[in-house]
């Protein structure tokens, strides 16, 4: 138990603030409990008092346990002493069942009820206001949970066969049990009118309220109790008050200091003290306890929304990477076992091929390791990679070559250039092969002319002389001939490129 955490609590009760501009709040931390330390060690509330088989711990009071048949209430020492109120409650009623029973009672009456009464774990006739968180449905007409106000002057019994639908001021279908989150009622009493927001625990934001009902005209007795009560029967769920939070309501008008007058303050001030008192001594002999460790500053017993939210991401990365680890171990067993079975293979393979393998160097047995190992592995594999790089880089250079010779070939056979470079070459040939035939004709002119003028007394041959014009005629023919056929392939020439 730590004395800051009530200092806390009283330094709320201080706080002052309004939700309206005509209405002041004031915290009322002697009708109030919340966790932490919600109850002391010896298992009591302060300025509370819980019976049946209710339990306090400092977290929340479990008003009824998911037993059969089990009633409990918890109710303020003192009687409230100012006439408007706000109560916010947060609770949880939880079970295993699909359906639960009985519920839960909110409870603002003359005097307090009993711990093991009839009217969900608190008593009949009451007089004064019960709320009604109704888990079972008595007169099955499918409408339960349901949320109910009950006025009572302490003269009516609950109707329960009728699931109190004959005695209801006003109410609200809505599902309580088994929620996400903490369900949450704010039942506000300010000027005779009595008003409930709902809160129904699907989402954690505050905001979330519902009106569920409002009354006007309601008359309450002055100087209650509330109290929270709840019961099982044959079915059971768990019920579970978090916290029960009073705040005061007053006009800004008649806003004045609270006081406490005779009794009541001296009585007051008296249960401050005995609760100090506890206070320190729970501390003394928790220090006794844990004489190590040190005093746990006040920040530490909190944690904000961010801070678990932070808290679980980091479990959820630890278990990644736990998970990771884990893999990384059976990816190395399985590899080692790979390189086992490898080298034993090699082994055999070696066996086979007889005596060649040279015998392991004294002094080192002949263990599988020794015929590959990891590094060679990884060696082999690299080395296979840069070829493989390599032929890549090769096959992409031949590609290129290709594609650039297949451009050339394709410029080629569309430049008309090509097939002119080749007729112009023929003719040049032509001409020279003319030239040539000329030369030969002309030379043997020559001869024939030196012949013809040759000495007198050379007789004339007795073969058939032929006569120089006869020569002269046969070599015109003969050029003529070649200038046609020149002419003619020229003109055939000029025909094919048109198809180019
Ligand atoms: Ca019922
Ligand atoms: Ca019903």
């Amino acid at each position: 138990m730590n004395i800051f955490t009530f200092f806390s609590f009283l330094l709320v009760a201080k706080i002052n603030y309004s939700f309206a501009t005509s209405v002041h709040k004031r915290f009322e931390y002697t009708y109030s409990f919340k966790p932490p330390y919600l109850a002391q060690k010896d298992g009591s509330v302060p300025f509370w008092e819980y019976g049946g088989n209710a339990i306090a711990s400092s977290e929340s009071v479990r008003i009824a346990p998911s037993l059969r048949s089990q009633k409990g209430a918890i109710w303020t020492k003192q009687p409230i002493n100012f006439d408007w109120w706000e109560v916010d409650i947060s609770f949880r009623i939880s079970g295993r069942g699909r359906i639960g029973a009985d519920g839960l009672a909110f409870w603002y009456t003359k005097s307090k009820g009993a711990y093991n009464g009839d009217v969900f774990g608190s008593s009949d006739q009451w007089n004064g206001l019960g709320l009604f968180f109704d888990s079972f449905d008595n007169d099955n007409h499918h409408n339960n949970p349901y949320i109910m106000a009950i006025l009572n002057d302490g003269t009516k019994q609950f109707d329960h066969q009728n699931d109190g639908t004959t005695q209801q001021l006003a109410g609200c279908l809505n599902d309580f049990r088994n929620k996400p989150f903490p369900t949450k009622a704010r039942i506000e009493y300010y000027q005779n009118t009595l008003t409930v927001q709902f809160h129904n625990g699907m989402t954690n934001n505050e905001q979330d309220y519902q009106m569920c009902l409002r009354a006007e005209n309601v008359i309450l007795p002055k100087g209650g109790y509330f109290g929270v009560s709840a019961a099982t029967g044959g079915l059971a769920d768990d019920h579970d008050v978090i916290h029960f939070l009073t705040n005061s309501l007053h006009a800004t008008d008649q806003v004045q200091p609270k006081q406490y007058v005779g009794e009541d303050q001296q009585k007051l001030q008296e249960e401050y003290r005995d609760y100090q008192q506890k206070l320190e001594q729970q501390k003394a002999e928790y220090r006794k306890e844990h004489p190590a460790e040190k005093e746990p500053d006040l920040e530490d017993w909190y944690e904000s929304d961010s801070q678990r939210e932070l808290r679980q991401i980091f479990q959820g990365q630890n278990q990644i990477y736990e998970v990771m680890r884990e893999l990384n171990k059976k990816i190395d067993e399985v590899v080692g076992r790979q390189e086992r079975t490898m080298s034993l293979i090699s082994q055999q393979g070696t066996g086979v091929q007889g005596a060649g393998a040279p015998p392991p160097p004294p002094g080192q047995p002949m263990h599988a390791g020794d015929t590959i190992r990891r590094h060679e592995v990884d060696a082999v594999f690299n080395n296979q990679n840069l070829m493989i790089g390599y032929m890549k880089e090769i096959k992409q250079f031949i590609l290129e070559v290709k594609q650039r010779a297949d451009t050339i070939i394709n410029n080629q056979a569309k430049q008309p250039t090509a097939q002119v470079q080749s007729v112009g070459y023929d003719s040049q040939s032509l001409i020279a092969e003319m030239r040539d035939g000329l030369n030969h004709v002309k030379t043997n002119m020559m001869q024939m002319a030196q012949k013809i003028t040759a000495p007198p007394g050379g007789a004339c041959p007795t073969v058939n002389c032929v006569s120089v014009t006869t020569i002269l005629i046969i070599s015109i023919v003969h050029l003529a001939v070649i200038l046609a056929y020149n002419l003619y392939r020229d003109s055939k020439d000029s025909s094919n490129k048109k198809f180019y």
